[in-house]
């Protein structure tokens, strides 16, 4: 990893950081902030995290009593924290964009040395220092990689480690996805040694689900599945009123859609959840199959070949129609 001594100068010479993460926090950008965070107090620093909005229930106690301030409940206090930072941590995302359009004018805006570690493709140019790998599962990864090509894994403990370990654990579908390698194992090994204890995360992170959220995944399953065989393509879909029905909050159904990848004979499994005015679009395929291609021709979307997102500004019926008229130009 490069630029890694030039980041902890700047980390030791810093009056005031900020950690920044995108939007709609998933495990690794509250998995990477909390482990930055904790391994910037043990150089013996200060650091204040800064999100767009608020981290999901499911992994509330990955903050271990932290405060996380959020765009859209403490507006002025990140604004100002943003604007008196000398230092500025974006991690896990790759534009300002990412911040969502209230925050990313005050990022652009920030005078601080920005520093963005990622692994999303395509990186925009609004940084200073730049650590972007796309062939790193996490960027929880990226942290680990960077506290000890620093020569600083003697700091290594459970408050760090912890977190770096559930950012990786849920950026690679815990521990399955292509993206992982011997590398990351070798990493996971060390942050056993340092003190995690892996089981207690499995269980605090997925073992809490509400019955709603259960009962509503089931419905779904049971109600809304539809296997287009000859295209080896599973559809899943959810209304605004079944969500309401079955009391959803943010992040009841993350993940549903890989539950119909898990079919037998089926390559790629598309989830279509109505939101509004629009229809959000989450498509994954396995191995060589790419849906990147379809959901940015179709869908104004794209990502991954295994894993991209897509939007819609029709009807939940039309949108589905409209994915099945299009769908075996490419599976
Ligand atoms: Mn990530």
């Amino acid at each position: 990893m490069k630029n890694t001594q030039e980041i902890i100068t700047a980390i030791k010479t810093a009056k005031n950081i900020v950690i920044t993460s995108h939007r709609s926090p998933d495990g690794d950008s509250i998995g990477s902030s909390m482990g930055m965070y904790h391994f910037i107090k043990a150089l013996g620093k200060n650091a204040k995290i800064c999100h767009p909005d608020k981290c999901p229930d499911f992994i509330e106690w990955a903050k271990g009593g932290v405060r996380i301030a959020t765009f859209e409940d403490n507006e002025q206090e990140v604004k100002d924290a943003l604007q008196n930072a000398d230092l500025i941590f974006c991690l896990d995302y790759n534009g300002a964009n990412r911040l969502g359009k209230e925050m990313a004018p005050f990022l652009e805006s920030a005078t601080g040395t920005k520093v963005m570690i990622d692994h999303h493709l395509d990186p925009d140019d609004f940084v200073d220092i730049a650590v972007s790998q796309s062939d790193v599962c996490s960027t929880s990864q990226l942290v680990y990689e960077l506290i000890e090509a620093s020569g600083n894994l003697n700091l290594l403990n459970q408050a760090i480690g912890t977190p770096l370990y559930l950012g990786i654990m849920t950026d690679t579908g815990s521990f399955r996805y292509s993206s992982l390698t011997s590398r990351t194992h070798e990493i996971l090994a060390s942050l056993l040694k340092h003190g995690v204890k892996h089981s207690e995360i499995h269980e605090a992170t997925f073992d809490n689900n509400r019955i709603d959220k259960l009962k509503l995944r089931a419905h779904i399953i049971a109600e809304r599945l539809e296997l287009l065989e000859d295209l080896h393509v599973a559809i899943i879909s959810v209304t605004e009123e079944e969500l309401e029905r079955f009391n959803h909050i943010k992040g009841d159904t993350e993940g549903l859609v890989n539950v119909a990848l898990s079919m037998e004979g089926v390559n790629v499994a598309v989830f279509f959840r109505e939101s509004g005015d629009m229809i959000k679009i989450s498509f994954r395929s396995k191995g060589d199959v790419a849906v990147n291609g379809l959901a940015g021709d179709h869908f104004q979307g794209g990502g991954h070949k295994n894993a991209s997102g897509g939007a819609s500004f029709v009807s939940l019926e039309e949108t589905i129609k409209n994915f099945k008229e299009v769908a075996p130009k490419y599976f």
